[in-house]
């Protein structure tokens, strides 16, 4: 009765998952999120700094920052200090790709925040809330629910200036914005549980960096991946997805025709379309899925020039 309620936990919180994000393998480490961030985070200064103890990892560091500063033409955009909000707590599930989406801003834009991983099974991180979703962001005290609703009260916010610019908003970067909610999400379940195999890969990754029980871990793993490889057929239904690795294929050319040339579809800079395509896509970026789109489209160096330019912030778990 018990093993069954949570399987049906599971299930549920896997849409989310569903939304699964997968980082790389070599972060699934089970310390801190920050060192987890650090481990990949793949052209972080700092963390090419701080990589290496010896003197051989010394020298490949400095080899590494040298070759990183004549790469890092783009730069993040700070916010004026009196703007940064000084406690910014998200809870999230680390492979929940709303939750990313938030965290690509908050990265973009440095704000430090701390991060509480949601246990989905129980989910008793967030029984304060009546929200019962996650990303919620907490700022200043203030509770901030849905990922769109959370970045479009902090752009308002945080960066007046880019408001002032462009009052009524960008009509492009809002109808990418669209998509990315309407269309390229729901593209994700079913590609990262397409098969056994990437079943099992996914929730490899989804158990080892959330925050499950042991028993929760053994059960989640494999109940969840045979679980979520049928619910992902039941998502291809009705989404009308025939094949989803073409039809995620043809949302990353659809991505990179929307950018017709420019480094970013905000031009020089990213702006939030940007910042939600890759936000999405982070956590399947190192799944077999993830590779595959690399591999065969002409994503890769747009999503490149994100990891360079979104980064990763001073995001610390909290205790
Ligand atoms: N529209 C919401 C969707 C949020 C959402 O569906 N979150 C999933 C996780 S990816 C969730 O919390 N599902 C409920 C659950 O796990 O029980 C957003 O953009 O934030």
């Amino acid at each position: 009765m018990r093993r069954s309620t949570t399987v049906t936990a599971l299930i549920f919180s896997s849409r989310t998952l569903a939304t699964a994000t997968i980082h790389h393998r070599l972060l699934t480490t089970n310390s801190t999120s920050y060192s987890r961030w650090r481990c990949f985070s793949t052209v972080s200064a700092p963390a090419a700094a701080t990589a290496s103890l010896g003197v051989a990892g010394a020298l490949a560091s400095a080899a590494a920052i040298a070759s990183l500063s004549a790469q890092s033409v783009y730069a993040k955009e700070p916010l004026p200090t009196d703007l940064v909000p000084k406690e910014v707590v998200l809870y999230q599930y680390e492979a929940c790709p709303f939750c990313n989406k938030v965290k690509a801003f908050l990265d973009y834009y440095d704000i430090p925040y701390k991060v509480v991983e949601v246990n989905p099974i129980n989910k008793k991180e967030i029984k304060w809330s009546e929200y019962k979703k996650v990303p919620i962001l907490m700022v200043d005290g203030e509770q901030l629910v849905d990922s769109s609703a959370i970045i479009d009260q902090l752009d308002q916010k945080l960066t007046p200036k880019r408001k002032a610019d462009s009052p009524s908003g960008d009509d492009e970067e809002k109808k990418w914005r669209g998509w990315v909610d309407n269309h390229l999400v729901h593209l994700l379940s079913p590609n990262i549980y397409r098969n056994t195999s990437e079943a099992l890969e996914s929730f490899d990754y989804i158990t080892s960096s959330g925050n499950f029980s042991f028993t929760e871990k053994l059960t989640a793993k494999y109940a969840g991946a045979a679980a979520m490889y049928f619910v992902s057929k039941k998502l291809k239904k009705k989404y009308n997805i025939t094949d989803e690795r073409a039809a995620l294929y043809e949302a990353a050319e659809t991505w990179v025709d929307a950018l017709n040339g420019r480094e970013f579809l905000g031009g020089s800079k990213p702006n939030l379309a940007d910042l939600a395509v890759f936000g999405v896509l982070r956590p399947i970026r190192y799944l077999r899925s993830g590779r595959d789109m690399v591999e065969h489209t002409r994503i890769g160096e747009w999503y490149t020039r994100m990891e360079r330019v979104v980064g990763e912030s001073s995001r610390i778990k909290a205790s």
